[in-house]
This record gives structure tokens, C-alpha cells and sequence, in this order.
């Protein structure tokens, strides 16, 4: 359950980070499936960023019966990204993103409803959560945001680098009213954040990864027009709240 003052920041800011969603138990037990060998490796390719960094994602939008299946269903996830639209949702997608140490390329400035509007999408009523499974800090790239952006409507996207990337101009010019925001993260913690709101990410030139597992989710009400987009839209069932654990035995994390 979010509290009222975490709804309220996010109406405000466009985000929201909530510490301790997840416990360092449920975090190792992603993380071990991050790295076998399986969907989130069989999936994966690289997108570069402006300088020719790359950072790694593995995207799908089907719900798996596996541990990511576990946490795109999750209550603690799915129940709070309800409150934040204050109706019910669908899984548009998920994606493990894997920024490696020194290498790991930046994410240039984006809105994803930027992009998510080009398949039939009327309203950017969608939320990305974003699940830290390491520590994210300035140092391996962290999230930033421009608070408020949301607000602003969508900006038109080109390619930058290998990426979908905003207008620069426009982006600066709301930089420069808005500011920047570091979204620090503990592992464990997720960042709710609206289809609207501005965000990139450094290069990891640290000696750490920063991995992270984001679930997107798109209003019940606002399903693209002409069968396009991601997901099925149907409501999701949700995971039992221990569904995490039951994949403890299979990865050796107790
Ligand atoms: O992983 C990151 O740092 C950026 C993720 C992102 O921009 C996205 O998923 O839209």
C-alpha cells in the first residue's frame, strides 16, 4: 500500500521511489536469474547511446510462470501502480536492464509514452516501475528525472544514438525550468514513474553493475487502437505475495 503522501508525490513529481518492496532475499533470487543462463540472457541485445556505449535489456511482454512473471504480478507492484492511475491496469512489458561495469552506456532523454504513442496508445495513462537489484548510484548510473515533466505533454523523439531520444532543445529548455533529479536507489526499492516524465541515465563507468527490472503497465481503459501495442490487455492475475521465495530452492539463495 502506498501512502497518501508517496500518491501525492507522484501526482506532483511524476515519480515516486519506495524503499523495501522487495528483501535482499527476494533481490538475490531475481538476481540469480538475471545472470543463468535463460529469458532474461535469451532475450538480451545492447542499444548504444550518443558517445557508442552500450547498456543491455531484455524486453518481453508476455507473463511468464517464472520469477519475473512472479514480480510483474506481484500485489506489492500491481496494487500500488492501481493507486498511482486510480483504475486497473494491464502488463505492457517488462525488461531486465543491465548496465555493466565501466562499459555500460548512457539512456538518453526520453518520455517512453514518446514512443509508446507510435503504437495506438491515446493517453500516456501508463506507469514504468523500476526495481533496483543493485544499488543504483550517481557513480553506476542511476535514474535521473526532471520532476514535473509529466505535466508538460509529450515531446516529439528522434533517434539519438542507437536510442528513441527527445527533442534536445525542448529538453533543455524543461531542464532548465524543472532541474534534475539523481533517483538514488537501494536494491529493493522501486521507482514508480508516469509515461511522461523526462528521464536518461549516466554511463556506468564504476567498478559495479547496475542492473534493474522495470514493469510497465498501461491503463485498462486506454488500450491502443487498430490491435497494436504490447501485452495482452487483460486484467492481470495476481502472484501470491511469497511467489518470489518458491524460486529459492531452484537458484541456491536461502
Ligand atoms: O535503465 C535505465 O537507466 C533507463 C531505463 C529507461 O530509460 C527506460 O526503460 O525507459
Amino acid at each position: 500500500m502506498l501512502s497518501l503522501q508517496q500518491i501525492e508525490a507522484y501526482d506532483r513529481d511524476g515519480h515516486v521511489l519506495v524503499p523495501d518492496v522487495f528483501t535482499p532475499q527476494e533481490i538475490a533470487i531475481l538476481l540469480a536469474n538475471v545472470t543463468k543462463d535463460g529469458k532474461a540472457t535469451q532475450h538480451q541485445f545492447a542499444l548504444k547511446d550518443a558517445t557508442g556505449l552500450a547498456s543491455k535489456l531484455s524486453l518481453w511482454s508476455d507473463v511468464s510462470d517464472d520469477v519475473f512473471g512472479a514480480v510483474t504480478t506481484s500485489p506489492r507492484v500491481v496494487n500500488a501502480v492501481r493507486m498511482l492511475l486510480r483504475e486497473d491496469v494491464y502488463h505492457w512489458h517488462s525488461k531486465v536492464m543491465l548496465k555493466e561495469p565501466r562499459v555500460g552506456g548512457a539512456w538518453e532523454w526520453h518520455q517512453d509514452y514518446g514512443y509508446w504513442y507510435n503504437d495506438g496508445v491515446l493517453y500516456p495513462r501508463m506507469i514504468s516501475c523500476m526495481i533496483a537489484l543493485d544499488p543504483a548510484t550517481k557513480a553506476n548510473g542511476c535514474l535521473k528525472v526532471v520532476p514535473g515533466s509529466h505535466l508538460l505533454g509529450r515531446f516529439d523523439h528522434g533517434r539519438v544514438g542507437g536510442q528513441a531520444g527527445a527533442d534536445q532543445e525542448r529538453v533543455q529548455a524543461a531542464i532548465e525550468r524543472l532541474g534534475v533529479k539523481y533517483c538514488e536507489a537501494p536494491a529493493g526499492s522501486a521507482l514508480f514513474f508516469h509515461g511522461n516524465t523526462f528521464h536518461s541515465s549516466e554511463a556506468n563507468l564504476s567498478e559495479r553493475p547496475r542492473r534493474a527490472y522495470i514493469c510497465c503497465y498501461n491503463a485498462l481503459s486506454n488500450v491502443p487502437y487498430g490491435g497494436k501495442g504490447h501485452g495482452k490487455p487483460v486484467p492481470i492475475r495476481l502472484a501470491p505475495d511469497d511467489a518470489i521465495l518458491r524460486f529459492a530452492e531452484a537458484v541456491g539463495v536461502k
